[in-house]
């Protein structure tokens, strides 16, 4: 059976939905380390982990005969910047903990998130390549890069499986954003509907890579679907689906709501926004294990429109 570790964070959450899905309510195990949404709650078994514990994570492992762990927990590039020694031991320790717990033979395979924040002010900024010059200037940034690396080295030294994504800003309705830089893309819809303005953190020229929940869900089972022999990058695949900028997903959502006004207010999330690419080049994903996105920018802004319209009751 499957662990999620992270299942109430944003793509823990729907993750933590769609394999129960697919696998049986049953089959599908959230841990976190506080409480999530009532559909989340309700949707099958919890339990609540500390992901810096070793012995926290091992027990539940054992209580379900775990074979698989999606580890979604980590603290984003924003709160990051905060707090970054939190940041640090959050994110490398729960990667730790799951990496020897594999290398154990406890688990069979592993999916460890990783990010465009692995890039920095050196890469190129345009159809970023797969392998590049990477000096990540956030704290979660290294803690990914770094990650990375350690993934590599436990599946070419120990043969652990496991499989990682460098995911896009992702967007969806579900849960509120939690922490990152690429949130105001998310905030945007639900103030388009409930305030009809947006005061944008990122200026208008601020382009981004960019993907749609549903996409990203889509990706991440995909890659722990694939037959081994498929996956040929085992640091962590780049993955790309869209790019725009704050003044691009604007004039969207006017076309959805004409009356939306959006205003600009850079603050400290502008710096690590500038320090990443403006879009990437996933061709190797696409050409190991078949990767193709389906949303688009206008796409997703009427599935999100949508969405929120029926959660918020507005017309
Ligand atoms: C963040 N949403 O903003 C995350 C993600 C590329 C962005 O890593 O920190």
């Amino acid at each position: 059976s499957i662990l999620i570790i992270g299942a109430c964070g944003q793509i823990g959450t729907e993750l933590t939905l769609k394999l129960r899905e697919i696998n049986g309510i049953n089959n599908v195990i959230a841990s976190d380390i506080r409480e999530g949404s009532k559909e989340l709650m309700q949707s099958g078994p919890f339990e609540f982990i500390n992901a810096m514990d070793y012995h926290s994570i091992l027990a539940i492992i054992e209580k379900y005969s775990i074979n698989e762990v999606y580890l979604m927990a980590a603290m984003l590039s924003a709160t990051g910047e905060k707090f970054p020694a939190k940041a640090w031991e959050l994110n490398m320790n729960s990667l730790f903990n799951v990496l020897n717990i594999a290398k154990e033979g406890k688990i069979q395979k592993v999916f460890w998130p990783s990010s465009i924040a692995v890039f920095g002010p050196t890469t190129p900024k345009e159809n970023t390549p797969q392998e590049t010059i990477m000096e990540p200037s956030t704290v979660y940034g290294i803690s990914k890069q770094t990650g990375e690396r350690w993934c590599e080295y436990y599946f070419n030294k120990y043969g652990v499986d496991v499989r990682s994504i460098r995911y896009p800003g992702i967007i969806s309705w579900k849960t509120n954003p939690g922490g990152g830089t690429t949130d105001y893309a998310v905030e945007i819809y639900h103030n388009a509907l409930l305030l009809g303005k947006y005061n944008s953190f990122l200026n208008k020229e601020t382009k981004l890579p960019m993907m749609y929940m549903d996409d990203a869900i889509e990706a991440t089972i995909q890659i722990m679907d694939a037959k081994p022999e498929n996956i040929k990058v085992r640091s962590s695949y780049n993955l790309a689906a869209m790019s725009f900028t704050p003044e691009e997903i604007a004039q969207e959502i006017k076309k959805i709501v004409p009356e939306f006004k959006i205003s600009y207010h850079s603050d400290f999330r502008q710096k690590i926004a500038d320090s990443w690419p403006k879009s990437i080049d996933d061709s190797r994903a696409r050409e190991d294990w078949g990767w193709k996105h389906q949303f688009n920018l206008k796409k997703m802004s009427e599935s999100m429109l949508h969405s929120l319209k029926i959660k918020y009751d507005v017309l």
